[in-house]
């Protein structure tokens, strides 16, 4: 019975923890179009992969979406919709030209997937169209957000604590900076190249 009560205790002891979340939010200036941001590694946390996978569709010729963020562990379904063959290759992963790949190159209505466990920005390419490409980026934490055209951003549900933001965009250099998230927290990033 004394240990029930404990259990007891110390689940609601978590749920007050777990209560403590907030939002970061921002916006990204200096570049045009969508960003990521996202909160890097939390020393001694580990997050579960979705078991729904993201898909990115090769369709009328174009990836879709162009960018994908997913967190580490996360299968990522490559389907093509068009009526032409595609193909999907990246020639690295987090600037690692090891963790380079070539899925191959199929037809319409056929889909194959690929388990990203490395963080990095994953390139995406079609060695059938070269002027396809797109983008996966696989982090750390389910905290990351798209932003939206302008560059505002909006990551929810981030428990309290210190972290390290990062923003990212297409072709030009990352920005990390810290936050100490509570509540609401505005962090704002200038890129450049
Ligand atoms: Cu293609």
């Amino acid at each position: 019975m004394k240990r029930n009560v404990l259990v007891v205790v110390a689940v609601m002891v978590g749920l007050t923890v777990a209560a403590g979340a907030g939002t970061i939010r921002g916006k990204i200036s200096g570049v045009a179009g969508e960003s990521v941001v996202y909160v890097d590694t939390i020393a001694g946390r580990t997050f579960p992969a979705p078991a729904q996978h993201p898909v990115v569709d090769q369709k009328s010729l174009i990836f879709q979406p162009h960018i994908t963020v997913v967190v580490a562990g996360t299968t990522v379904d490559f389907l093509n919709s068009d009526s032409v063959a595609h193909n999907v290759f990246w020639t690295s992963l987090g600037g690692n030209k090891k963790l380079g790949h070539n899925l191959g190159t199929w037809p319409q209505g056929e889909k194959r997937s690929f388990k990203f466990d490395t963080s990095g920005v994953v390139p995406l390419f079609c060695n059938v169209h070269p002027e396809m490409s797109a983008y996966i980026l696989v982090v750390a934490t389910p905290y990351f957000a798209i932003s939206d055209q302008a560059g505002n951003y909006k990551i929810e549900n981030v428990p309290d604590g210190s972290y390290t933001v990062t923003a990212w965009h297409e072709g030009v250099r990352n920005q990390s900076k810290p936050v100490t998230a509570s509540g609401e927290s505005k962090v704002d990033f200038t890129l450049s190249k």
